[in-house]
């Protein structure tokens, strides 16, 4: 790999995304020239996905903001003028200072994802700035809330089996999970557990990339998961499939599980999810013969309102054919609970001047900006870009346009939130800085040092808001600090799994195993507060919630005749990478697969462009005839940028800032729309 006069140096990736692959970067001097997966990380294996191999092309782009902003134009209309740093840092802590006086800090609201993963820039010393500051608190929901939820309820910790070990699995289940774009190396450890003998089912709304590599297909209506999962249930006990050994020995509630699956036999189940009553069985068969069995959770069915359900009823299955504590058996949501760091250390909650200093849902930024009480003064976004991936786009957009909030956005582009922004700010790539990464799917810890200095004035977010700290005369031994000094706070910490993973020891190697060698969580060690698997549970009936899986059917309206889902595509990363050319060509323009029967019954062909809308909002786009959705099911991939000339809109003009089931997670799939020919 190494050409003449070039070096090689380590990397890892940044993104939002559960592969955390370690890189290998070529440099030119020192320019990056190429980025290539790391052949020696036992994840990564030398491989690593289309978008991040011209990831080069990101960090030189020539739309990159290199210099802090100052809005000219109104808000929406893109227009800055540049000014230094100084001056916004003078403009933003003066701000600070006159809305923590005239409103109280509550009126300033931080606004943050996983734009970077690295722990230090997206939970490190903004969490503290914020908590120092007495800024209301987010809850960071956007993702997974309701599913880790879900899974908790059932298994106890966000934590499933190790990846690795999927390569022995017989049977795999990839349920509401669309592995082949979003999480590629489990591919490939799929791919070599079929080599040795293994089935692999999808079930999904959408026959797509992973349908089509899988060995069976199987279409579901959305938000129905939690009745199959209960069906398979049903046939599993009426059959004699279950191990009752493992039963008595790990779980609690089965009684009342047998009683509430005795409501859904296989053709009730049919008639609500759409699958056939044959294959409901059938499936149920297989899955309890075979083992080890695998059943890798996606985050896609738990966008939805009975999303946390749906994934605490599918984590039953496992437990039921005894399949935890067998390698290769168990199920798979996520895996961030056995990486987890010192966050209290990082993040100070205790700095918090109001401890009861209220907690806004970042799935209702739209309500929070229009119609919270106190008023929402100051808005900070950083690693997000909710003008587009936020429920309930109009909201969202008639906040931001309000001329009494002050916004800052630091990002790397002029996102389409940018845009409404007061002051932008640079930030550095994930190249120019050091973090520390921990996987939600793998059991890496991966040490990041710099291999590029920043560009421009760009700072990253550890360094803006350890500034910031010091600019409002924060204590100097809590913002005065190095990131070497943060990433060692953040491992001093009495996670077993972290014992042993020290700084030297990352500096030396790249990356670590979490230690694993102690022995697997479950069975024996399920952290449940009964300590078993929990068929029924206390604790969620104590939240009013039903205490043993029960299908309850979406909320959404149903006076409009399409349920719409709107998940990411396989170019993009959410919306980053959206203003990439490479990128975009691949995915060409924004697609709504739709039905043959749906499409001949309102005289709708391929290609014809159609508006598509509910009382939240509209949006236009490119009709394609596919025999890949069920009836009455829209699929449209992809957070697209806002593109004037096209008329593209955000998907989520579409989208409620209802709360899901559990965690107040995000709704996004669970939307109805009408369509009609433009
Ligand atoms: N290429 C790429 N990779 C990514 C991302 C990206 O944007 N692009 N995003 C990253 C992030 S932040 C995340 S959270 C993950 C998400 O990755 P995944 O966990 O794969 O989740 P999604 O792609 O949102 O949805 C998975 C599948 O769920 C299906 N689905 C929707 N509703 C239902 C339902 O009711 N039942 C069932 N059974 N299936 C349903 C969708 O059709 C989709 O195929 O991927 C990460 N990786
Ligand atoms: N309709 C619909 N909406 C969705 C989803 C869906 O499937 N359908 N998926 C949801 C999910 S699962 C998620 S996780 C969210 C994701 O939502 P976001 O976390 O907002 O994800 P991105 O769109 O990737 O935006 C991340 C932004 O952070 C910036 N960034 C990257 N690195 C840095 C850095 O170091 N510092 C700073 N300051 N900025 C940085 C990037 O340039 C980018 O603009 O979207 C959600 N929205
Ligand atoms: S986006 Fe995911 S698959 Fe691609 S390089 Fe990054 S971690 Fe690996
Ligand atoms: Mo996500």
């Amino acid at each position: 790999m190494q050409q003449l006069g070039n070096r090689v140096v380590r990397s890892v990736c940044p993104f939002d995304c559960p592969d955390t692959c370690s890189l290998h970067v070529t440099m030119d001097n020192d320019r990056i020239v190429s980025i290539d997966g790391n052949p020696d990380h036992p994840v990564t294996q030398g491989a690593i996905c289309n978008k991040v191999r011209h990831l080069n092309e990101r960090v030189y782009h020539p739309d990159r903001l290199m210099y802090p902003m100052r809005r000219v134009g109104p808000k929406g209309s893109g227009q800055f003028e540049r000014i230094s740093w100084d001056e916004a840092v003078d403009e933003i802590t003066s701000r600070f200072h006159r809305t923590i006086r005239d409103q109280g800090a509550e009126a300033i609201l931080p606004y943050s994802f996983y734009g970077n993963m690295g722990i230090l820039n997206a939970e490190g010393m903004d969490r503290r700035f914020f908590h120092r500051l007495g800024a209301s608190r987010l809850d960071r929901t956007i993702c997974n809330a309701a599913g880790s939820q879900g899974f908790k309820y059932t298994m106890g910790a966000s934590a499933g089996i190790d990846p690795e070990d999927t390569v022995h699995s017989k049977l795999i289940l990839i349920w509401g999970c669309n592995l082949v774009s979003t999480n590629m190396h489990q591919v490939m450890y799929l791919n070599e557990a079929r080599k040795r003998g293994a089935t692999i089912i999808h079930i999904d709304v959408h026959r797509n990339r992973t349908s089509k590599w899988a060995d069976r297909f199987i279409a579901i209506q959305p938000g129905t998961d939690v009745a199959l999962a209960l069906g398979l249930i049903h046939v599993l006990i009426k059959e004699n499939l279950t191990d009752s050994d493992f039963i008595g020995k790990y779980t609690t509630g089965y009684e009342e599980l047998i009683a509430k699956a005795e409501e859904y036999p296989p053709e009730v189940v049919s008639g609500i999810t759409g699958i056939p009553a044959e294959e409901i069985v059938s499936l149920a068969r297989l899955y309890g013969s075979t083992s080890p069995s695998f059943i890798r959770i996606g985050n896609g069915l738990q966008h939805h309102d009975n999303g946390g359900m749906a994934v605490r009823a599918i984590a039953c299955l496992p437990a039921l054919t005894g399949q935890w504590g067998i390698q290769g058996g168990g199920a798979l949501k996520g895996n961030g609970w056995y990486g987890s760091v010192n966050s209290f250390a990082l993040e100070r909650p205790d700095l918090l001047p109001n401890r009861d200093v209220r907690t806004i849902n970042m799935n209702r930024l739209g309500e929070a900006l229009v119609s919270a009480r106190p008023a929402v003064q100051m808005l900070f976004v950083y690693n997000s870009n909710p003008a587009v991936v936020a429920p309930d786009q109009n909201q969202v957009r008639q906040g931001l346009m309000r001329d009494d909030l002050f916004t800052v956005v630091h990002d790397l582009f002029l996102t389409d939130t940018c845009r409404y922004a007061d002051l932008v700010l640079p930030a550095t790539s994930h190249f120019e800085n050091p973090d520390l990464f921990a996987s939600y799917w793998h059991l890496y810890m991966q040490l990041h040092e710099p291999i590029i200095e920043p560009m421009g004035e760009c700072k990253s977010n550890f360094t803006l808001f350890k500034e910031l700290g010091l600019r409002m005369g924060f204590e100097s031994e809590l913002f005065d600090i190095t990131e070497e000094q943060m990433i060692r706070q953040a491992l001093d910490y009495n996670n077993p799994y972290l014992e042993g993973i020290t700084y030297e020891k990352l500096q030396e190697f790249g990356w670590l195993k979490l230690n694993t060698a102690r022995p697997p969580l479950y069975p024996d060690r399920t952290p449940t507060p009964s300590g078993k698997i929990e068929f029924y549970s206390e604790t969620m009936r104590r939240a009013g919630l039903p205490p043993v899986p029960e299908y309850i059917p979406l909320r959404e309206k149903e006076d409009l005749p399409f349920l719409l889902v709107t998940g990411p595509n396989h170019s993009f990363i959410n919306s980053t990478f959206g203003n990439q050319e490479r990128l975009k060509k691949l995915e060409k323009q924004p697609v709504l697969d739709m039905h043959a029967d749906d499409a001949a019954e309102r005289g709708l062909e391929d290609g014809n462009r159609v508006r598509i809308w509910n009382d939240r909002g509209e949006c236009r786009i490119t009709v394609k005839v596919a025999d890949n959705v069920l009836p009455g099911v829209l699929v449209c991939q992809g957070l697209w940028w806002e593109n004037g000339s096209e008329g593209i809109q955000s998907v989520n003009s579409l989208t409620s800032q209802r709360l899901a089931d559990m965690g107040g997670g995000a709704t996004f799939f669970s939307t109805r729309v009408d369509i009609e020919k433009v």
